[in-house]
């Protein structure tokens, strides 16, 4: 902790999202790690631990879990949507309970980041629009590019958003304290909106208000299903992430914020700049979203101590949000309360394997010791 004299950081004092408390403004990121059950993609209880170690957190936001076979992109991705699966959470939410912490699941369904041998009957990945994905997914022969995908009739939209409700309502049967929507990085719900993706010529395609139809339905049919107290939603505006584009992100998101200001959701979540890599990547006035937005507002990517501290200081965050820094610390919290030294990532062990570089990842005490 900072000594008395000092005041303590506004980044370590309680924040409250929604219907969520949160002890402090330091949240775990989703990380995929491809760790989960192979075969049934349930949580198993390596997860459980790595989710334990973590739970100092303000808010544990899980790794992306699909809402249906058809929603998955990469192998061993955990789902939300069997039983075995649901049981398999309920022991990783159970865990974080009992050290104090919070967490909700981040529901995802890829769209056209995928491979048909991750898909039903081998059938091709779905999409707005069918154009394939300059991107590769990850499957158990290691980095593969991603298959064509096909157009997704209109009829087929009201069945995906009836799959992000019941992923919502498994997650609250789980025990999460609620859901983060998954409206970033070149997924489904980033498709709809950016029109690199999204060519489509019926409601759902076109104009602003078309494009965002798809995505604010789904953030209305999970906010019924569970609580719009519960519901937080993330997205990436000028993210090139799995080659997504728009011509003009300033617009679409100004409007997609102002839709979901409205609706009194939890938090909103925003990868800032390219996930994972520059910040400054395209102009774009973050702020604006935050003043449209209203509730909540996590900022992620980038940042460090101080820049964490200064963001939440000075109001342009509620809260900050930590990726790489959590899967190599897993007192995350404590460190930067002391202003110790982190862990450095190991990037060999992310996608796949066993505990090396998931739960072996020493807390401070274990190496002052
Ligand atoms: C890295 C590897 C696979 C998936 C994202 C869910 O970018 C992901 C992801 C990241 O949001």
């Amino acid at each position: 902790m900072s000594s008395s004299t000092e005041p303590l950081p506004k980044l370590f004092t309680p924040l409250t999202a929604g219907d969520i408390a949160l002890a402090n403004r330091i949240i775990m990121a989703p990380l995929t790690r491809n760790r989960a059950t192979h075969g049934s993609d349930a949580p198993n209880a390596l997860n459980v631990e790595y989710y334990r170690q973590r739970a100092t957190a303000g808010l544990i936001i899980s790794e992306g879990t699909q809402i249906s076979q058809q929603g998955q992109g990469y192998i061993w991705t955990p789902g939300i949507y069997s039983p075995a699966q649901i049981e398999g959470w309920k022991g990783v939410t159970e865990a974080v309970h009992a050290e104090g912490g919070k967490i909700v699941a981040q529901i995802w369904h890829v769209g056209r980041v995928s491979h048909v041998s991750l898909q039903p009957d081998n059938r091709a990945p779905v999409a707005p629009s069918a154009i394939v994905a300059p991107t590769k997914t990850y499957l158990e022969s290691g980095f593969t590019a991603v298959s064509q995908p096909r157009e997704l009739a209109a009829e087929e939209l009201p069945g995906i958003v009836a799959d992000y409700a019941r992923a919502a309502e498994n997650a609250r049967k789980a025990g999460f304290d609620g859901v983060e929507i998954h409206g970033a990085n070149g997924y489904l719900i980033d498709q709809f909106l950016k029109d690199g993706t999204n060519q489509r010529e019926d409601a759902y395609g076109g104009s602003i208000e078309n494009r965002v139809r798809f995505p604010l339905a789904v953030v209305d049919a999970v906010a019924n299903a569970i609580g719009k107290g519960r519901v937080g939603i993330r997205i990436s505006p000028v993210s090139p992430a799995n080659g997504i584009s728009d011509t003009d992100p300033q617009a679409v998101f100004g409007h997609f914020v102002e839709k979901l200001g409205r609706r009194g959701l939890a938090f909103l979540h925003v990868v800032e700049g390219a996930t994972g890599g520059p910040r400054d990547i395209a102009p774009f006035d973050y702020a604006a979203l935050r003043r449209a937005f209203k509730g909540v507002y996590i900022a992620n990517n980038g940042f460090d101590r101080e820049s964490a501290i200064e963001a939440v200081e000075s109001g342009r965050a509620d809260a900050v949000a930590f990726g790489k820094a959590f899967i190599a610390n897993p007192d995350l919290v404590a460190r930067l309360e002391r202003n110790a030294p982190l862990n450095a990532l190991q990037a060999e062990t992310l996608y796949g394997g066993d505990a090396r570089g998931y739960t072996d990842y020493p807390f401070l005490t274990e190496k002052a010791a």
